[in-house]
């Protein structure tokens, strides 16, 4: 009987990848995305794996029979994409699948940022409606506002169609305009900033994206203006935006991500006008089991057909072409 392929999972993965590889692979589990926890002759066995969350150069350099890695999550900012391209080792990712969910959650991060809902909730639970009355009406509303999505790609134009529906007027920035897309494109993001009062950012992590939304980028957005960041918080100059909510430079922030997860600096905890949620535009059992799903047919369709179904464009490479 022929030995299974041998598929390496540094840390901790939703189990449904497990479950849908142990079958059919060997498993090989170490406990983080370390080279030391590996010993070399295992280490030359591996021919596949699967992470969430880093894989960087050490281990790939430690892995010589490394074919193919199959990251969950759309944003693959954890594993280290140019050692694996440089190896022809194809780095697979899980977008679409979850496009629906983080867009939802970007709607309801917006409204909880503007309507106060967390606080009006807390309200009611303290006995407060029934001690003083009325949860004091809210100072902002999306009434009559201007979107601005900074990242126009699968999921900021899920969040487009659903600010559609809200009757927001809407513009965005990507590096380049949008094919097919009717809404105002700003070539710069100080641009955009200037021309909208609810900034969405939604793009990946990479060098060109580092703290872009600065002090300068969040004045632009003005005393009205809101900021929500559901892609990484690495986009983020996050003193800044302390530093600008508290002085009223603009009107309130709604933060899924942060830049150090799952630290949360002191200075947005204190802040009455920010809304804080813990990575989880995701995190729905139905849209992490299909990321889940495709972590694992991603393994699949390479090993069985040759060719993985969703690489990210960096490594473009099947079985017979790496
Ligand atoms: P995508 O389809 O690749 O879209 C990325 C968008 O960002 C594109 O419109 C791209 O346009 C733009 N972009 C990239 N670099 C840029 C730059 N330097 N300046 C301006 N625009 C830039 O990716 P997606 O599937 O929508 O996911 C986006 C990101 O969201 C992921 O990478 C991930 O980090 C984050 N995310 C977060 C969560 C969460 O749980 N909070 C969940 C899912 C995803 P151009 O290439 O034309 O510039
Ligand atoms: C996940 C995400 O929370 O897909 C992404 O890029 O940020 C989220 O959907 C994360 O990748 C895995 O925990």
């Amino acid at each position: 009987m022929a030995a299974k392929t041998r598929i390496l999972v540094p840390g901790t993965i939703r189990e449904r990848v497990l479950d849908r590889l142990r079958d059919d692979f060997d498993i090989v589990r170490i406990e983080r995305a370390d080279p030391s926890l590996l010993a070399r002759s295992e280490a030359a066995s591996i021919a596949g794996a699967a992470v969430s969350g880093s894989f960087g150069a050490a281990l790939i350099e430690h892995l010589p029979a490394l074919e193919v890695i199959a990251s969950f999550g759309v944003g693959y900012d954890g594993v280290d994409v140019a050692a694996a391209a440089a190896r022809g080792i194809a780095v697979t990712n899980t977008p679409d699948v979850l496009n629906d969910e983080v867009a939802d959650t970007t709607i309801g991060l917006l409204l909880n940022t503007v309507r106060r809902f967390p606080q009006a909730e807390a309200w009611l639970r303290e006995g407060r409606w029934k001690r003083e009355g009325a949860f004091p009406l809210t100072p902002l509303s999306l009434r009559g506002r201007r979107a601005g999505i900074y990242g126009l790609g699968r999921i900021g134009q899920a969040i487009a169609e659903r600010l559609k529906g809200f009757g927001l007027d809407i513009a965005y920035h990507t590096r380049r305009p949008r094919e097919g897309v009717s809404y105002a494109y700003y070539p710069s993001l100080l641009e955009l900033a200037g021309a909208v009062d609810i900034l969405i950012a939604i793009v990946p992590k990479t060098a060109d994206t580092h703290k872009t939304i600065d002090a300068d980028v969040l004045r632009a957005l003005g005393p009205d203006g809101v900021l929500i960041n559901v892609g990484r918080g690495w986009t983020v100059d996050e003193a800044a935006l302390a530093d600008v909510l508290r002085d009223g430079v603009i009107a309130a922030a709604g933060l899924d991500v942060f830049y150090d997860e799952p630290n949360v600096p002191e200075a947005l905890l204190g802040l009455p006008n920010v809304s804080l949620l813990p990575h989880v535009a995701s995190a729905s059992v139905v849209t992490r089991n299909a990321m889940a799903d495709l972590v694992a047919d991603n393994l699949f369709a390479w090993f069985d057909r040759g060719a993985a179904l969703t690489p990210v464009p960096e490594t473009p490479f099947t079985r017979k072409t790496r």
